[in-house]
């Protein structure tokens, strides 16, 4: 099956399919979760009762924007910059309150989409219309790399919603690495980490009873049959989320319900499923303070200070250069 010569690729999607399909276990990574479908999916994964992450952040933010204000007011004028910065919804919690309190900021959202940065900014025009927005197109790193070298004014970079999460420790390092080389003297780095706890509080955020979570991990099998010519039956296979209250790993995986092939018919290739095979398709690494000081120190990061939740929910840090 494997012995042919993989087709030229016109997509990053149809590359990593091709490989993370013929390897072994098989994998898709979690970023092509997110098409239209799954941006519009992931909205609704916000609003569930099991999903605490995004509430408890914004009940963060409220709750202290007085003296994360603070914190980042300290540098007397500052550029705050977003890395995927969505809806902005959390956001606007602080925007909001530097508004009130005249600080000297500019905010630069940053996200590969250029209908999300649109949309974002004419909300910020109506909703806190005094706020001045620079939109940034491209990757974080393309946009770190280039904020770089632009020291006039000193930066703050948001990293909301525990989005590190997404990325294996490794990964983490070496993003917070690239993060840190991005920054200068007093430069800022405010992030949103889920925490270790409860294990049912965790799986159950991933597994939630309306099933929104399940359709957001299967809209890759349906993204596969639209974008790839695929041929994928979602109702053969199970949504299976787990986590590990050793590592602070939760995964979620695609799991076949039955032997069966399928055709991916743009890519040329038959993929076979053994009974109950998987598809490995995300990573949501929670953490505390123990892990994320290591992280930081890995990277060159010092914790400047740390805000949570009366239950040590979800944590946000502000971290500095060493
Ligand atoms: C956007 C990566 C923080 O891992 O909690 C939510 C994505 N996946 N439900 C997370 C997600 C399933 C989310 N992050």
């Amino acid at each position: 099956m494997n012995d042919t010569k993989p087709p030229e690729f016109k997509t990053q999607f149809a590359e990593d399919v091709f490989h993370g399909l013929t390897s072994y276990p098989k994998k898709i990574s979690s970023k092509f979760l997110y098409d239209e479908k799954g941006d519009e999916l992931f909205q609704k994964i916000m609003e569930l009762p099991e999903y605490y992450l995004t509430g408890k952040e914004y009940q963060i933010l409220m709750r202290h924007r007085e003296e994360i204000g603070n914190a980042f007011a300290s540098l007397e004028g500052f550029d705050l910059i977003e890395l995927g910065a969505g809806d902005g919804k959390k956001t606007k919690v602080l925007l909001r309150h530097f508004e009130q309190k005249n600080y000297d900021f500019k905010y630069l959202p940053v996200d590969i989409s250029h209908s999300v940065l649109d949309q974002l900014s004419q909300s910020l025009d109506r909703e806190i219309p005094g706020v001045e927005v620079e939109p940034q197109q491209g990757t974080y790193m393309q946009v770190l790399g280039k904020l770089a070298d632009y020291k006039e004014r000193k930066k703050v970079i948001l990293f909301l919603g525990s989005n590190i999460g997404n990325l294996s420790q490794q990964e983490a390092v070496s993003f917070l690495q690239k993060i840190r080389n991005s920054m200068h003297k007093k430069d800022m780095f405010f992030m949103g980490v889920d925490q270790k706890k409860d294990p049912q509080v965790i799986l159950d955020a991933y597994n939630d009873k309306a099933g929104v979570t399940e359709a957001f991990n299967k809209n890759l099998l349906h993204r596969m049959n639209r974008e790839l010519e695929a041929d994928f039956d979602p109702d053969t296979f199970l949504h299976w989320p787990l986590y590990n209250p050793e590592t602070g790993t939760a995964k979620s995986y695609l799991v076949s319900t039955k032997e069966q092939s399928v055709q991916i018919n743009s890519l040329d290739l038959e993929v076979h499923f053994q009974k109950w095979e998987t598809i490995h398709t995300e990573v949501s690494q929670k953490y505390d303070d123990t892990s994320i000081a290591w992280l930081a120190e890995e990277a060159g990061l010092q914790i400047a200070g740390s805000w949570t939740d009366k239950e040590n929910c979800f944590k946000n840090y502000l971290f500095q250069t060493i």
